[in-house]
This record gives structure tokens, C-alpha cells and sequence, in this order.
């Protein structure tokens, strides 16, 4: 009534500054399908003056419904029912306020591919930090400083693209990217030790929907993935909806008041969802407690925020054909939004491989969120795996001889806690941790064994870059190094023969030999562990399935070592022999 009354006097003044026009900025998802399990889709958008707006579906095979707008009108949120017969193409919707209208662009994309092979215990997976592995495109490095550890060094999707005949010569059947969403391009400032950096890493996200441009484009991450795909490489995506980066826009914004819980620093207590005694408080602070003041924590209980991530995860498997995810920091977000982000996934995509991060080496811990049975709580996370960080910390301390053999037994007693042992992954290492030839005890011999034992052991195998070849690195980011010869001028090429040292080469076909023996025995990839026996140097195992057997005898001491098991006398000193049966 007011403003009617300055209408009258003031006119145009009004309009421009009380009611102005609307304007959409950003449509989240830009696109879906018919025909998916997930009907209706939920839109969000970004932009300015919503006050008051309705939205109007152009075509009668896209419905609009449950329109949501926030306090401050630059967000709304609506259903949108895709009817099985809408035809792919662009659907825009109307938007319509009282002072104006906007257009909301919309596609239904073609129909998706949905049968692309998942991650099983068939695979051998290699995690790869994209910013550090090739640089094959120079046009997308932007404040890259290759001398300094915490900033931009140019490796990208095109230099992956270049490389996957390496990775097959190798022998692995699954890559791992670091995350690849936008990320802030800005340098940080600070006056702590690991100031200036930047989000070379991936992990703190400012656009679900988009790719990070130091990596490339969409067009060069399809690229990439068609690319692995023809030889016979399966993608692994790394998620993260436990939190963004402060660059986010709506760390400065929310779309809702509870988007993201206030700031409190997560105590990182994890053990307070497997103990049932924990109190109301302690659990509180573990899910929505945020990594650090820079890492806003997501509010799965405002449904708005489980719908969003649920959609998005299922948006990239199928606007990308990825095989698999590795889920970020999982051990952060409530147990009943693991279950139903892991249903909705394979609601539409059965047995999709997805691995949470439950950094934990405490193996009640990690079996704890492993899907396939009820915890204490009444929920069972549908998670298909979970690393193994206790046995592969275990395995680097054994064979670096900082414990004996028998631990590594110690720790597999536990294996009857994994709900689906064979889908467990068996990590030789990851981007978190010191590589095994910084280790103190490293030895090239014990290495070897290491990646023996990875191989031969239960579970999925999972490789870092660069381990292979031997490479050293401290605490992160020394443990980050770039791949050397992955960049024009580099006075190495490791991805080649010719530039690798003999024991780096010796490395590399000892990786090699393992994955192919893995390859050749289904007793390894999926049977059963027996004990035969342990004792503080040495490790006897057979891998049993039907009347197929492999087995394995590690001898992690000095010394050679006599023992009479399973045809076995003598096993020399550092070394692993194995005999197969079928
Ligand atoms: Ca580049
Ligand atoms: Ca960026
Ligand atoms: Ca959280």
C-alpha cells in the first residue's frame, strides 16, 4: 500500500529501487533426465528479487510444484516432475514477479547411460592428484609456481588424457581423481607456515556443477573418462559433501539460515557414532562441527541440503559415466544421510562402488559405516566399501620393521566385523600420508614387500601415484610431489623406461608382476584367508577358493627364516614366495 502511494509521486523511482527485476544467475542441476529414479528433480536457483515469484513450466511434460523461496528472495527452490515421455531438449521455465520476469534455462539431457561397469574386487585402483600428475595443457596454468608445494602446478585432465598408456602398461584398471569440482582460483594469505596456498587439491568445492578450470573443461574431463574407458580404465570421482570452500557463495549467503550449522571447530572425537554411550553433545560437535573456520560444514538434517547433495552425486555419475566414488571425510555427516545418499545412488545405478574416507585405523571404526548390516543405532549405511587404514598402516609398519609379522594377523583377526570383507579397499597409501620411502625403516626390499602384501591380501587394492617408481615425500604436501616428466622441460621422464632408475624400474615390474598375478587368480582376488602360520618374522597365508589356492609367505626379517608349512622350508630374508594350486 505504501509503495502505491509512492508509485503515485515517485514513479519510476519506486520500481527501480523496492521492487526490481528478478534475475536468475545459476540453475542447480542445469539439466536431468526422464525416466530417472529420481522424479521429481529439485531445482535450485541462485540470483536476485524472488519476492513473491512463481514459476510456469512452458511444457506440460515438465511439472512445476512445492515452490520455496528464502528470507532475502535470491534463492528458490522447486520440484520439477519430468513426465517419462518428454523428449530431450531445452525446457526453460518462466519466473514471474510482480515486478518483472526471467527466464530459468532447463534441459532434459539425452538419455543416460546406465550401464557402466562398477568398482569390484576385480579392480586395482591408482589414485591420481590431477594437479600434480601432467600438465597437458599449458593454457589453463594460472598462478602455477611448481617451487612452492602449496600452490597451482599445472597438471590437468588433458595431461591424464596423455598419460593413460602408462596406467595401462602398469596394469591398474581404475583411476582415482582428487576432486574436481571449481575451487577458488584466489592464493591465500596468512601469516601461519602453510601460508600462501591454494585449493590445487580440490577439496574445498565453490560450484558443485562445475570443473575446476586449472584442470580443464567439462569437454576435457568427458575427454579423459572416454579416453580411460577404451583401454579398459574405470573412473573413480572423490566427493565431498561434508563441506565447501569459505569462496563458496554460500558461505557468504546460505539459500537457508540452517545451511550450515554456526562455526564450531569439530573436536574430531570419531569414535562417538560406533560407541553407543556417547552423549547428544559430543555427537553434535562431530557432525556439525566444521574442519577449520575455511571449510564451511553442510547441514544434512535441513532436507533441503540432503536433497541438493543426493541429486548432485547422482548428477555427475550420470552426466560424466564414472564408475565409482570416493566419498571425503564421511565419518562427519549422519549415518542415516550415508544410507540414503548410498540407496539413491544404487536406486539407479545397483552395487555402484562407493568408498568412504572413515580415516580411522581401528578396524570397529571403518567395518562400523561398512554397509550390509545394522549398527547399534538401527541403521545400516548401505556403504559399499571403506578403506582399510588399519591393516594398511599396520603392513608399512611391518615392513619397515617397526612391527612384527604377526601384526599383520592381529589386525585380520577383526575381518569378521566387515560386513562385506571382499569389498573392503586396501589402500598401499593416499595423498594424506607419508609415502612408504619417507617412512623411517624404508627400505626398497620392504616396499616391495609392502605392495606384495597389498596384492595378496583381502579387499580391493588401491595405489598411490608414484609409489611405483619409488617416490619419496614427507608430510603433506612433500608427500605431493610432482610426477616427474609430466611437464614440457622436465629433465626426467619417468613415465618412460629410458628416464627411470634400476631400482625404480625393478619397482615398477614388481608392481607390475603382482597386478598380473592378482589378475590370474581368482583365489586372490575373492578367497578366503587362512592362517598358516605366524610369528614375529614371518607371515603365512593361503588365499582359498574351491580348489583354487595361493600361498603366500612373507619374510620380513633379516634372516632367512625355516619353517615347515604348506611344502615350505625356507623363506630368505626380506622376501616373499608364493606357490599357486588349482
Ligand atoms: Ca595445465
Ligand atoms: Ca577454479
Ligand atoms: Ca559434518
Amino acid at each position: 500500500m505504501k509503495c502505491t502511494i509512492r508509485i503515485i509521486f515517485f514513479g519510476l523511482f519506486c520500481a527501480a529501487t523496492l521492487i526490481a527485476q528478478p534475475k536468475v544467475t545459476k540453475i542447480e542441476p542445469p539439466n536431468w533426465w526422464a525416466n530417472h529414479s529420481i522424479n521429481p528433480v529439485r531445482l535450485l536457483v541462485r540470483g536476485e528479487n524472488f519476492q513473491n515469484a512463481v514459476v510456469i513450466s512452458r511444457d506440460r511434460s515438465l511439472k512445476v510444484s512445492n515452490i520455496r523461496i528464502n528470507s532475502r528472495g535470491d534463492y528458490l527452490f522447486f520440484d520439477i516432475n519430468i513426465s517419462p515421455r518428454a523428449k530431450p531438449g531445452h525446457y526453460d521455465f518462466d519466473l514471474k514477479t510482480p515486478a518483472g520476469n526471467a527466464k530459468i534455462p532447463f534441459e532434459v539431457a539425452e538419455k543416460l547411460s546406465n550401464d557402466q561397469p562398477t568398482i569390484t574386487n576385480d579392480d586395482v585402483i591408482y589414485l591420481i592428484m590431477t594437479d600434480r600428475f601432467s600438465d597437458g595443457d599449458p593454457a589453463n596454468n594460472k598462478n602455477v609456481d611448481r617451487a612452492n608445494p602449496r600452490m597451482w602446478h599445472g597438471g590437468d585432465f588433458k595431461g591424464i588424457t596423455q598419460k593413460i598408456s602408462y596406467l595401462k602398461e602398469l596394469g591398474i584398471t581404475a583411476i582415482w581423481l582428487t576432486p574436481w569440482y571449481d575451487n577458488s582460483d584466489e592464493i591465500t594469505a596468512c601469516d601461519k607456515p602453510w601460508c600462501p596456498n591454494t585449493s590445487y587439491h580440490g577439496y574445498g568445492a565453490i560450484d558443485y556443477y562445475g570443473v575446476e578450470n586449472h584442470f580443464g573443461s567439462m569437454a576435457d574431463l568427458r575427454e579423459m573418462i572416454e579416453t580411460a574407458h577404451k583401454s579398459g580404465i574405470k573412473v573413480i570421482q572423490d566427493q565431498v559433501a561434508n563441506h565447501v570452500g569459505f569462496k563458496h557463495p554460500w558461505a557468504n549467503s546460505a539459500p537457508l539460515e540452517n545451511w550450515f550449522p554456526p562455526f564450531k571447530q569439530n573436536s574430531f572425537n570419531n569414535s562417538v557414532l560406533l560407541s553407543p554411550n556417547a552423549s547428544p553433545s559430543e555427537r553434535e560437535n562431530l557432525l556439525k562441527g566444521w574442519f577449520d573456520f575455511g571449510l564451511p560444514d553442510l547441514n544434512q538434517e535441513e532436507p533441503e541440503v540432503a536433497k541438493y547433495e543426493i541429486q548432485n552425486a547422482l548428477w555427475w555419475i550420470g552426466s560424466t559415466g564414472i564408475n565409482g566414488i570416493r566419498q571425503d571425510t564421511i565419518q562427519y555427516m549422519p549415518r542415516w544421510f550415508i544410507r540414503d545418499l548410498s540407496s539413491a545412488i544404487q536406486r539407479q545405478y545397483p552395487n555402484f562402488y562407493m568408498v568412504g574416507e572413515v580415516f580411522e585405523e581401528d578396524s570397529a571404526q571403518t567395518a562400523f559405516f561398512q554397509g550390509g548390516k545394522k549398527g547399534w543405532d538401527g541403521i545400516d549405511t548401505n556403504l559399499p566399501s571403506v578403506f582399510d587404514f588399519k591393516l594398511w598402516r599396520t603392513s608399512q609398519q611391518v615392513f619397515t620393521g617397526n612391527k612384527p609379522a604377526r601384526a599383520l594377523r592381529d589386525v585380520m583377526k577383526y575381518d569378521g566385523l566387515y560386513p562385506n570383507l571382499n569389498n573392503v579397499t586396501l589402500l598401499a597409501n593416499n595423498h594424506d600420508t607419508d609415502r612408504f620411502m619417507s617412512l623411517p625403516g624404508a627400505t626398497k626390499e620392504g616396499a616391495k614387500l609392502h605392495i606384495a602384501f597389498i596384492f595378496t591380501a583381502r579387499g580391493i587394492p588401491q595405489l598411490y601415484t608414484g609409489e611405483e617408481i619409488l617416490m619419496t615425500g614427507g608430510h603433506d604436501p612433500d608427500n605431493r610431489r610432482d610426477f616427474a616428466g609430466g611437464w614440457a622441460g622436465d629433465s626426467v621422464n619417468k613415465f618412460s623406461r629410458a628416464g627411470r632408475t634400476a631400482d625404480e624400474q625393478e619397482m615398477f615390474e614388481w608392481t607390475q608382476k603382482w597386478i598380473k598375478l592378482r589378475r590370474e587368480n581368482r583365489a586372490l582376488r575373492e578367497g578366503k584367508t587362512i592362517d598358516l602360520f605366524y610369528d614375529n618374522d614371518v607371515y603365512v597365508f593361503e588365499r582359498r577358493l574351491g580348489s583354487e589356492v595361493v600361498t603366500i609367505a612373507f619374510n620380513a626379517s633379516d634372516k632367512a627364516k625355516a619353517i615347515d608349512v604348506a611344502n615350505i622350508s625356507m623363506i630368505p630374508a626380506k622376501s616373499v614366495t608364493y606357490f599357486v594350486s588349482k
